[in-house]
């Protein structure tokens, strides 16, 4: 995919609005992808209108040093564009629940680096307990294709000269709670079962060499 610059634009779904049934209902992810996902778009070219020297950038180079940002814009760039960042990651790691698990090297490395798909889920599920507030859980690589996990808060990324993201697990309210009220963990429970793990092996691949 071409790197996008402002003018930023919402990506569509990739997916129908009810492929995510019954773990994600339409009204769910209506709100998630056309209200709370797009305000982060809108608010992240409003933050870089007044800067055409940031109009070239993509959101990766925009996010992986933001101390370079004009300060006066730094935090609404860095929270609207994380925002985008991450939940155009979020909708693009799950797909319609069919069984579906880790494929190829990145299983292979999930056994190497967490012990085995079980022991992954495990502490995916205790990352996203310990999250208080809103937050993300994200399965992290590094160039050499060593996987980690990390916590962020608010709508930060991880650190992105680091880390490539492989996957996230969006844990504000907004992501289940029309569906699941407190229940955050039957969410979470859920989401493990809609993950593409086709599209994270891509990431995973692509990732290497950097
Ligand atoms: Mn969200």
């Amino acid at each position: 995919m071409k790197p996008e610059t402002y003018y930023f634009v919402a990506r569509p779904l990739p997916y129908e609005p009810d492929a995510l049934v019954p773990v994600l209902d339409e009204k769910t992810l209506y709100f998630h992808h056309d209200k709370h996902y797009q305000t982060y778009v809108n608010n992240l070219n409003n933050a870089l209108a007044d800067y055409p020297e940031l109009h070239n950038c993509t959101l990766r180079e925009l996010l992986i040093d933001s101390g370079r940002l004009p300060a006066a814009a730094r935090k609404s760039i860095v929270n609207n564009g994380g925002g985008v960042y991450n939940h155009e990651l979020y909708f693009d790691s799950m797909q319609t629940p069919m069984g579906q698990c880790p494929e190829g090297s990145l299983k292979d490395s999930i056994d190497r680096d967490f012990g085995s798909y079980k022991e992954w889920r495990d502490e995916l599920k205790s990352l996203a307990a310990s999250v208080f507030g809103s937050g993300w859980v994200h399965l992290i690589t590094d160039k050499y294709g060593k996987l980690d996990m990390c916590i962020t808060r608010n709508q930060d990324v991880p650190n992105l000269k680091e880390w490539t993201p492989i996957l996230n697990l969006d844990l504000w309210e907004h992501a289940y709670y029309l569906q699941y009220q407190n229940r955050r963990l039957d969410y979470v429970e859920g989401f493990i079962r809609l993950i593409n793990w086709r599209k994270a092996l891509r990431r995973y691949e692509d990732a290497f060499g950097k």
